[in-house]
């Protein structure tokens, strides 16, 4: 056990950042105390098999030590409220993520992407563009790969998916641009409101370069920085630097300059061509230019990009129905838009519910109204889900993912979709939204 009072940073979080970090300062010979308040922490095996000179502490955390660390990293999944760290923060021991760490080291450009929804999935295709461009990029963040495990290969540039949680902890970052995509209700377990929640999202633009914004949200253009350049994309045809609007008869993404239209794509083209996607394609588009990315490059990208799995992702057809998995769709927002998306008035039959994470998920019952069939709910919330749709439409109810997928077969028919978008997080039955997805994917192949 680290003696010395200062001697030692703290690592609070045994998961998949708290390891990157452990990796990343044993590296500088720094002595570190790794804590995690579960009991079994998912990576304390691996740490202690591979460093059994540091010190770990599981089952709690401990305000002492936390107070008389030189720094405290704390891992995405920890709220800064947490009743262990108060001491230290009035100790004044200063308090940073991961992206800090990376922010302090980092040399080539970085590229910051955040919002409520899309960032995955716009991480992803700007950084299929970049290596299209012959970029050597990196990817990573809240995508999965931790930041920190990117910088040990060599990049002339990183592009970074970011969450509130670790804006929240960094303070250096300086991305030569950055996005915030959208802003709609989520994670209200963590912040007091969606005021203290798009706070967080903003923290992104503050030392940024460029400032890429969605110009059809009012929260994000409510950020709009006045001392730095910013570009906007819009799905209007009427506003935005990047915007959709019909050029020679067909609708197009469009660059506007100058009072110029300049056509980039038709929107038929687009491999993916839900409104949303139009969205995060623009953005992706506003993104590359900045970095200087050539046009090919990027509509290349846009005609062949296919999505991630787990996002609106068609599983089968079977007896002309057809399943959609949408495990990512952790919010309301996520979950109006991927049933907007489909297209497909009256037929959608969803399946919702889960961690609600202290949603209000009325905003639902115009899109059920417009959209549903029938919803069938699950999950811990799925009460709260009923009180916002009651009257609307049929709604049922599942003790499980499994037993969700027969009613759903039995529900629909020929032409029918069925779409699993469960507005909430998976935690409270499953381990991850990869693990609900994949449940249902499982259930849907199994009634074949
Ligand atoms: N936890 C404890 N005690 C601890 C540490 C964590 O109970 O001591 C719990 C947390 O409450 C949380 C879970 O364990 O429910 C995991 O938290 P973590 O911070 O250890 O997570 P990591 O494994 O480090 O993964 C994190 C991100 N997770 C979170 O922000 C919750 C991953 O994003 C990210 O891919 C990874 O770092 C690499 O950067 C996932 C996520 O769900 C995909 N993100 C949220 C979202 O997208 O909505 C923000
Ligand atoms: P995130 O990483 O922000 O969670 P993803 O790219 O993984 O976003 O997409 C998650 C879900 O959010 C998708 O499955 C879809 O339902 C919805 N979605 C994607 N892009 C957008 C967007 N631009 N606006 C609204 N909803 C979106």
């Amino acid at each position: 056990i680290p003696t010395q009072t200062n001697s030692y940073t703290a690592i609070m979080g045994m998961g998949k950042t708290g390891v990157s970090c452990v990796h990343f300062l044993v590296k500088q010979g720094i002595q570190l105390y790794i804590m995690d308040n579960r009991a079994e922490p998912p990576y304390f095996n691996t740490l202690q098999q591979t460093y059994p000179q540091l010190t770990y502490l599981t089952g709690h955390f401990d305000p002492d030590i936390l107070a008389n660390a030189q720094e405290i990293i704390i891992s995405p999944g920890i709220s800064l409220e947490n009743e262990a760290l108060q001491l230290a923060r009035q100790a004044g021991v200063p308090i940073i993520g991961d992206i800090e760490l990376f922010a302090r080291h980092v040399t080539a450009p970085v590229v910051g992407i955040t919002g409520s929804n899309g960032k995955s999935t716009v991480t992803t295709m700007l950084g299929e563009m970049a290596k299209q461009a012959g970029r050597a990029v990196q990817v990573g963040g809240n995508l999965g790969q931790p930041a920190l495990d990117l910088l040990s290969t060599a990049a002339d540039l990183y592009v970074l998916e970011l969450s509130s949680f670790q804006l929240e902890t960094t303070h250096s970052l300086r991305p030569k641009v950055a996005v915030v995509l959208n802003v709609c209700a989520d994670h209200l377990d963590r912040y007091a409101d969606m005021q203290a929640y798009a706070v967080a999202k903003q923290r992104i633009y503050q030392y940024a370069e460029t400032c890429v914004l969605n110009a059809d949200d009012p929260i994000v253009m409510a950020m709009a920085p006045t001392d730095k350049p910013i570009i906007t994309f819009s799905l209007q045809a009427d506003k935005g630097d990047f915007r959709v609007a019909t050029y020679q008869g067909q609708a197009h993404l469009v660059r506007v300059k100058q009072g110029q239209i300049i056509p980039l794509i038709a929107t038929a083209e687009l491999a993916l061509k839900s409104a949303f996607m139009r969205a995060n394609a623009l953005a992706a588009l506003a993104l590359g230019e900045v970095l200087g990315l050539p046009l090919d490059s990027m509509i290349l990208i846009l005609k062949t990009f296919k999505g991630l799995h787990h996002r609106c992702e068609l599983v089968t057809t079977i007896n002309q129905v057809e399943w959609f998995n949408d495990s990512k769709g952790t919010n309301i927002g996520a979950s109006i838009a991927a049933i907007q998306g489909l297209e497909n008035p009256k037929k959608i039959i969803l399946i919702a519910g889960g961690d609600g994470k202290g949603a209000d998920f009325s905003p639902l019952a115009a899109v059920a109204h417009e959209h549903l069939k029938a919803c069938v709910l699950i999950g811990r919330d799925a009460p709260l889900i009923e009180i916002a749709l009651q009257g609307i439409i049929p709604l049922s109810h599942a003790h499980s993912l499994e037993a969700a997928v027969k009613q759903c077969a039995e529900l629909a028919d020929a032409g029918d979709i069925v779409l699993l978008s469960p507005a909430c997080a998976s935690l409270d039955m499953f381990k991850n939204y990869e693990h609900r997805g994949q449940v249902f994917t499982d259930a849907v192949h199994g009634l074949v």
